[in-house]
């Protein structure tokens, strides 16, 4: 099979880099290890950013998130049982959030790409990348239900695998310097059938650690515990995930959240990740097989979505000018606005989590920041810069689609 990009992984990165390819007349071919049914049924990110909102509307995927999703102009930071509101559109002159799921992007994603006549191979298995370092690479992959070992030919390969893919292995040890951290603490999140808690999301400092109640829709929320990594999901009845909620949420003025059915419950751990470089030859890495933040500041999607938008740029140059010169500085391009997302999500995660290791000192430290970003306009600024998006210094393609959804 032959293609211009070989695309691995159909997450937020690939099928978006599929889409924008498309609409530059460039082909491409995803691989994805798993089914349809679950890559729509995965629950992850809620919070896009103005950038990502703009994008899903300008290339015509926006209209069903501009019906369903929610519109947010602030968030509340909660420490010592009393809440502080950030309003995030006023100290950001007009920015907001969008709440509306990781996997409702990917449906829509999918219907716009396979309406369109996209290749997408799903259950694909044993994925490998060869001759990355050449102008001509190729993917390797057995089909679902196959045994042949098939082949596609491409000019390029984008390796939109996530974190445990294949494709940032392919680049040679020696050519890449990996840098993270691993934090000594995860997140328990639940989908809970109970109506808002709070019209925006409710950050909350406490002694018993951290919490975040967010949400889905009018009759399904999304919330998070800060629990032990390791810990075993077995271990988190409902009544125990509830009483912990209460404990920690409920605020001095009495104020109590809603209890209810949890449908769904899962703990996840929390690192921050950078690998740099993020191209080798003609294989280039997009989202989260590049650089992975803790969630605290709802920055992956949006972060995998800003690479692809400088991707896709510099492919159109290369097929409509010749002009490598953007693909060239992909990486440098990328990771400067990658490092200030994981400055930010690092920042939030510390001043927000109970850490064991943390001195009496430090947790003293930890109050006056909390204290300092709700009481200067100045820190909360800086906070609400950064949560709705930093401007992107790379100017990425123009779209003004008509309505596809
Ligand atoms: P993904 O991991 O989403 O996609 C990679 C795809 O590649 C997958 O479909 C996978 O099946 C496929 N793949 C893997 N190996 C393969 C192989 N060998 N062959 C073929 N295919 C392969 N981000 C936010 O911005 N806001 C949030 O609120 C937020 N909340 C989060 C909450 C949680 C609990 C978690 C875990 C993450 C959260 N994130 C959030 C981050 C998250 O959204 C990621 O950044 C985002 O999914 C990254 O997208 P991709 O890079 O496309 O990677
Ligand atoms: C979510 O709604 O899943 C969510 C929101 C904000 C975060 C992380 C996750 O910081």
């Amino acid at each position: 099979m032959r293609t211009k990009v070989g695309i691995i992984g159909a997450g937020p990165a690939g099928l978006m880099l599929s889409h924008l390819l498309h609409l530059q007349g460039i082909d491409s071919i995803i691989l994805e290890n798993r089914s349809k049914e679950e890559i729509e049924g995965t629950i992850r990110a809620g919070v896009l950013e103005q950038g990502t909102v703009d994008l899903l509307n300008s290339t015509g995927i926006g209209s069903r998130m501009m019906r369903e999703g929610h519109i947010h102009h602030g968030i509340e930071l909660q420490f010592n049982g009393r809440r502080h509101r950030i309003d995030m559109n006023e100290l950001t002159d007009g920015k907001r959030i969008m709440l509306y799921p990781q996997h409702e992007v990917i449906k829509d994603l999918l219907e716009a790409r396979l309406k369109a006549g996209g290749k997408i191979y799903f259950n694909v298995k044993d994925v490998q990348l060869h001759n990355v370092e050449t102008n001509s690479p190729t993917i390797s992959f057995i089909q679902e239900n196959g045994t042949e070992v098939e082949q596609i030919e491409c000019d390029f390969i984008a390796g939109c695998d996530g974190f445990h893919g294949p494709s940032r292995q392919a680049i040679p040890k020696e050519e890449r310097v990996e840098k993270q951290k691993i934090y000594p603490f995860g997140w328990l999140g639940i989908l809970t059938e109970t109506p808002p808690v709070h019209p925006e999301l409710i950050y909350v400092h406490h002694d018993r650690g951290f919490a975040l109640l967010s949400t889905r829709t009018p009759k399904i929320q999304r919330h998070y515990l800060q629990v032990d990594p390791k810990d075993d999901i077995a271990n988190w009845s409902d009544d125990r995930i509830w009483s912990e909620l209460h404990a920690r949420v409920d605020t001095s003025d009495g104020w109590k959240m809603i209890d209810g059915p949890i449908i769904q419950k899962n703990i996840v751990a929390m690192r921050s990740f950078v690998c740099e470089t993020m191209q080798y030859g003609r294989l280039f890495l997009a989202g989260d097989s590049a650089h992975i933040v803790p969630p605290t500041g709802a920055k992956g999607l949006n972060l995998a979505v800003a690479d692809i938008q400088v991707l896709a740029k510099g492919i159109s140059e290369f097929y409509h000018a010749g002009n490598e010169e953007t693909l060239e500085r992909y990486s440098s391009i990328c990771l400067q606005r990658v490092w200030k997302a994981q400055r930010f999500s690092w920042w939030m995660t510390t001043m927000l989590h109970r850490n064991v290791e943390q001195t009496p000192y430090e947790y003293g430290i930890q109050i006056a920041e909390l204290d300092y970003v709700t009481s200067s306009k100045a820190a909360a600024r800086s906070l609400a810069e950064n949560y709705v998006g930093l401007p992107m210094e790379f100017k990425g393609l123009e779209f003004n689609q008509q309505i596809l959804n």
